[in-house]
């Protein structure tokens, strides 16, 4: 796949899942060697993603970390927009921003990126109308609360049925403003606002978004909810556990599996696959 052949009918059409690397720009995730080096460690994570068969590189520059503390638009576009201009004159791999600005999104799509990724779906000011302007894939994922506050006692009367509610409303948003349909990814939003039991609850039920008719973007790789399951604290113990959720992902229809570990996902995948497809 290239950039210039990435569109919703594809992420639709797929035989089989997307792999969505992560690269994550915040300041903590390259070591400080200056901004040349930062760029070249980026660079080399990126070939290697594609090398492990990534199918898409989400670049994002804004933590969502719960508890996290806001960036501005300036700092954000600094962090992303140098990487996403390399990205594209070195490689042809489809690529998406992870940004909830409308600043960003705008400076991202004119950089080259292929795909808006927005944690929260398009509720900024001005990010509809912003998105309605260009033909990309957009991916709504669902969030309770605000990031810096959304792990503090989450709340939910039926998980599934209200994530389901503000999806199709997030997506009858969209469309009122001029996005295509077949532009439309949703995601339930693992570890965004919701306890183990609710992460664990939208994982078994997975199909009843399929109702939505848009393709489903799941992302656990490494979340606490494999550590709280495995009661490993450490984010480096947490492969294992990422490729299975991600296998069982595959098993359940998603379109867009969202990984750190691009070969060992891969990998899954295609087992998965095999097997799927046996009669
Ligand atoms: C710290 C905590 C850093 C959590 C980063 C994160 C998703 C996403 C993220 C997701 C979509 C992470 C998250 N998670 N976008 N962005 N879906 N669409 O673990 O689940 O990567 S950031």
């Amino acid at each position: 796949m290239n950039s210039t052949s990435f569109s919703g009918t594809l992420i639709r059409q797929a035989l089989s899942p997307l792999i969505m690397g992560i690269l994550n720009l915040t300041p903590d995730s390259f070591s400080d060697g200056g901004l040349f080096v930062k760029k070249e460690q980026a660079l080399q994570h990126v070939l290697e993603m594609i090398a492990a068969g990534a199918d898409i590189i989400d670049v994002g520059g804004e933590s969502t970390r719960p508890g996290a503390a806001e960036v501005s638009e300036e700092e954000e576009c600094q962090r992303v927009i140098p990487i996403i201009e390399m990205i594209r004159s070195e490689t042809d791999i489809p690529v998406s921003v992870d940004s909830s600005k409308p600043g960003v999104m705008k400076a991202a799509l004119d950089a080259g990126a292929n795909m808006v990724n927005d944690v929260n779906a398009l509720r900024s000011e001005g990010a509809l109308e912003l998105v309605a302007n260009y033909d990309v894939p957009v991916c709504l994922m669902h969030m309770q609360g605000k990031p810096r506050t959304m792990q503090k006692d989450p709340h939910y009367d039926d998980v599934v049925t209200e994530v389901k509610d503000f999806l199709q409303q997030r997506m009858q948003a969209c469309i009122d403003a001029g996005i295509k349909k077949e532009n439309l990814v949703i995601d339930p939003g693992f570890g965004f606002g919701k306890k183990l039991e609710h992460n664990l609850s939208l994982f078994k039920h997975l199909d009843a978004f399929t109702e939505l008719d848009a393709p489903l973007l799941v992302g656990v790789s490494r979340k606490s909810m494999i550590g709280q399951v495995l009661d490993n604290a450490l984010v480096e113990e947490r492969l294992y556990g990422s490729v299975a959720l991600a296998a069982l992902a595959t098993w359940l229809n998603s379109a867009i599996i969202r990984v750190h570990d691009v070969k060992a996902t891969v990998d899954a995948v295609k087992l998965c696959m095999a097997v799927k497809q046996a009669e």
